[in-house]
């Protein structure tokens, strides 16, 4: 019996000897080398290209290579009936908050301002606020939104959330569900968004959202493209009602060429490396999961299909 494996991120050598130290007597075959499709017992994966995962009669559980799971859920022909888990690791949600660190403190220090103005050999001071009267704003508190709240909040941000369920975490405020969503926003200068991509959320960053903000308010999206209205950031951007945006996903990926968010000077972009699941830590996660799932038993981080993440 083997395991699938597809990633677009090429690391097959490190993917094949990380697996080997902790799952020696599986074979890795890598996509589009599937051999028999029979013999597929487990999938490794992120955007695998449609349809491939039906045609594996055999498969006893899919796991995501990362923490996100919509890139299964956009082929119709995804074997919802088979158990499907994905990251939650420790590294990926401090990955993650590095990342968020870094573009809250760019935008809470004006750092665009400053690259502009070196560009110009402009010699101008800003003063922004201190961090315990900036109002940081995380939509979705989950394994990487809560570690990016805390970790804000022992740097002296004002920060609070967003969620379906209401959270407990230590000096951040706690909002849930739609109706408690305008409070929240009418709060936040800096919008940070960590949900998966639903049904739910895929649009939720539009105008009808940016107008909810402050005035001068910016935002950092290392979510999913779709969450994102990019024409509706743009007006904001551009009609001054937001200060600027930090975008690591996007509706198409890689970013085509032609589009007007590579050139916006109010717009910083990242191509979708906030946090990438490490081989040496998700081998051992998938080694747990595989002798789980021959057992029959529930998988660790098994992700509920009908909720979508
Ligand atoms: P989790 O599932 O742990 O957390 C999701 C959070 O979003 C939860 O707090 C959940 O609420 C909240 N949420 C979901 N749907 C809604 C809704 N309709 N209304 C309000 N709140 C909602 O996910 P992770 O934190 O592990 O990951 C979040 C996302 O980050 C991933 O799905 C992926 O898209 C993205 N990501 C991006 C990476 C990158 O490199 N750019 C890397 C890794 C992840 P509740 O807690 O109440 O369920
Ligand atoms: C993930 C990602 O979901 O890298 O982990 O986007």
């Amino acid at each position: 019996m083997a395991l699938i494996f597809h990633s677009s991120i090429k690391r097959d050598d490190w993917w094949r000897a990380e697996m080997a130290k902790h799952v020696p007597d599986l074979e890795m075959r890598f996509h589009p080398d599937v051999g028999n499709p029979d013999d597929i017992e487990f999938a490794l994966c992120f955007n695998m290209p449609e349809g491939e995962l039906a045609r594996f009669k055999n498969l006893k559980a899919i796991f995501s290579l990362g923490a996100g799971v919509d890139h299964f859920f956009k082929d119709p022909t995804f074997p919802k009936h088979v158990p499907l888990a994905r990251v939650v690791d420790d590294e990926l949600s401090a990955r993650m908050t590095e990342y968020v660190v870094q573009h809250v403190l760019n935008h809470h220090r004006d750092q665009l301002t400053y690259d502009h103005q070196q560009r110009q050999k402009v010699w101008k001071v800003h003063h922004p606020p201190a961090a315990t009267a900036r109002k940081v704003g995380i939509l979705g508190l989950g394994a990487l939104g809560n570690h990016a709240a805390k970790t804000l909040a022992s740097l002296g941000f004002q920060v609070s959330g967003w969620s379906r369920s209401k959270k407990e975490i230590p000096s951040v405020k706690s909002y849930a569900g739609a109706g408690e969503l305008d409070q929240f926003l009418s709060e936040v200068e800096i919008l940070v968004c960590l949900l998966p991509l639903t049904e739910e959320t895929e649009g939720i960053l539009n105008a009808d959202l940016f107008a909810k903000l402050p005035e001068g308010a910016s935002l950092i999206n290392p979510g999913r493209g779709p969450h994102l209205v990019e024409e509706d950031l743009i007006k904001a951007l551009d009609s001054g009602h937001m200060s600027c945006a930090t975008l690591d996903v996007f509706r198409t990926e890689p970013l085509p060429e032609d589009s007007p968010l590579w050139s916006h000077e109010k717009i910083r972009i990242t191509p979708h490396v906030a946090s990438i699941a490490a081989p040496n830590r998700v081998a051992a996660l998938v080694a747990q999961n595989i002798i789980r799932a021959r057992n029959g038993e529930k998988l660790l981080n098994q992700v509920d299909v009908d909720r979508g993440y």
